[in-house]
């Protein structure tokens, strides 16, 4: 059987990969030089790499193998589809079973009126169909005046052009001309960088009211939606202090604006419920979904609506669709996922032993004299690294510098945990043992400790004044 051979030595493949492959994120000179790192297979909680290393990943890929690497089952499912239907299109009046399917199964999982999906490959896309779903429904019912949409700063929900201007990260505004009009972005409820003196439940509804402040301002009768993560992911694993999402609804509520809960890392057992949406008591109009959805075995998507919104958008064609919404193959693995996730009682796991074991050792990283506050919820978890814990001071160097040294040091200690400026933030598979959940803990602190010792040495453990 043909298959991609890691017969070539790291060196040489990293060349290749440096001639002509394009990194997302990535700065390109800087990899060529260093060479990256290839991965060549996964199981578990664990990675290998050309060079036999084995790395306990600390952030399921990209936040999404939450059923953990390796289960041939999902192999298996995916090669059955391809040989009975590898492809066929959701357009023009057909449909297959896959995704018929995994359509029912997520309606029967979503809280409420969320009953109706409409597919895609990525969450950048989903995000795509959102912008357009929520201004086409206040089109319809004649409110097309009704198109600004509002999120948040430092949000994250995707690349392209229409879920980059959603999301709220200046140094992708500042590449390809983004953000698209239309779109007002808000303060984060980041209690620890931006709290000052307020108490968190205080800054928590200071940030909660900007909503209505951009709702007045602006006017009611021009504000379609207001996207958000339950708990902001790629920000940093901000969990926003318990004031903040009762106020942001009572607003939605109160002004007929539609709620989109952008569940791409929340989603599938991240937070310890099927939907972050549940663990933050949000009722949400539209879900964004995807990672978590098929564990990161196939690429799928989707944008999950409430009865309302799917009636007025089914009222008339809907002129949106990718090639691939709702593939029959990547349909079908997330529906094997799903069946795994419930069948081996997963979110069980969660709740009762990966996440209380999870906060137990993550909250002892915080006597580390470089770490400030440690928050989690289920098994999405930050860290805050700082010169000074009580004055919760940011670092006189640049944002970022003490972060990116201590994801070294991590790598260095075969652990991977990402760095967001200087926080550092994990998310591992949801079936991680308490043993690995040590394990990682263990390498956490070596690297902290490493981390530690090369700040210091480089006199860079000064607050910032
Ligand atoms: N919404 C949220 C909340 C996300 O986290 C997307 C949408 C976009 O999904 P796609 O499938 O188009 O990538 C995401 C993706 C990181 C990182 O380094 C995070 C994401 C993607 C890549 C890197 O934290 N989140």
């Amino acid at each position: 059987m043909p298959t991609i051979t890691n017969h070539l030595p790291t060196k040489e493949l990293q060349a290749l990969d440096a001639a002509h492959h394009m990194h997302p994120f990535t700065a390109g000179g800087e990899l060529a030089d260093k060479g990256a790192r290839i991965i060549t297979r996964a199981n578990g909680v664990y990675l290998h790499d050309s060079e036999g290393n084995e790395i306990l990943d600390g952030m399921a890929g990209l936040w999404c193998v939450n059923i953990g690497y390796g289960r041939a089952e999902l192999a298996d499912v995916a090669a059955q589809q391809m040989k009975q239907l590898c492809y066929y299109n959701t357009f023009f009046q057909t449909t297959h079973v896959p995704a018929i399917a995994l359509a029912q199964k997520i309606a029967e999982l979503t809280p409420d009126k969320l009953n109706h999906i409409f597919f895609a490959s990525s969450g950048s896309e989903a995000n795509d169909t959102n912008i357009r779903l929520v201004r086409t429904y206040w089109a319809t019912k004649g409110k097309p005046e009704k198109k600004i949409i509002i999120s948040r700063k430092n949000a994250y929900h995707g690349s392209s052009v229409g879920s980059g201007s959603l999301g709220g990260m200046t140094p992708m505004h500042e590449q390809g001309g983004l953000p698209i009009p239309d779109i007002i972005h808000i303060n984060q409820p980041n209690w620890w960088a931006e709290g000052g003196d307020k108490s968190p439940e205080e800054f928590g509804i200071a940030k909660a009211k900007e909503l209505e402040e951009v709702i007045m301002g602006q006017g009611e009768n021009r504000i379609a939606a207001f996207i958000a993560e339950p708990i902001q992911g790629a920000g940093g694993v901000i969990i926003p202090p318990n004031t903040y999402w009762p106020e942001i609804q009572r607003i939605c509520d109160k002004y007929e604006i539609l709620l989109i809960a952008d569940e791409v890392i929340c989603g599938f057992g991240r937070t310890g419920n099927w939907f972050g949406s549940q663990t933050m008591g949000i009722k949400p109009h539209i879900m964004t979904i995807a990672k978590g959805l098929s564990s990161g075995y196939q690429p799928i998507g989707g944008s999950i609506v409430c009865d309302e919104v799917a009636e007025v958008i089914g009222s008339g064609e809907f002129n949106h669709g990718y090639t691939y919404s709702g593939h029959p193959v990547a349909s079908a693995v997330a529906l094997e996922n799903i069946r795994l996730l419930e069948e081996e009682n997963i979110l069980d796991h969660v709740r009762k032993v990966a996440a209380p074991a999870l906060k137990e050792m993550w909250h002892n990283l915080g006597d580390h004299p470089l770490v400030g506050e440690t928050t989690i919820v289920g098994m999405m978890a930050s860290l805050a690294l700082t010169p000074n814990k009580e004055s919760r001071a940011k670092f006189a160097m640049e944002a970022g510098t003490a972060g990116f040294t201590c994801r070294e040091r991590c790598f260095a200690n075969n652990l991977i945990m990402r760095h967001v400026y200087d926080r550092m933030v994990i998310s591992p598979p949801l079936v991680i043992t308490p043993e690995e959940i040590k394990e990682m803990g263990k390498r956490a602190r070596s690297a902290l400790d490493e981390c530690y010792t090369i700040l210091k040495e480089h006199n860079q453990l000064k607050p910032a004044t």
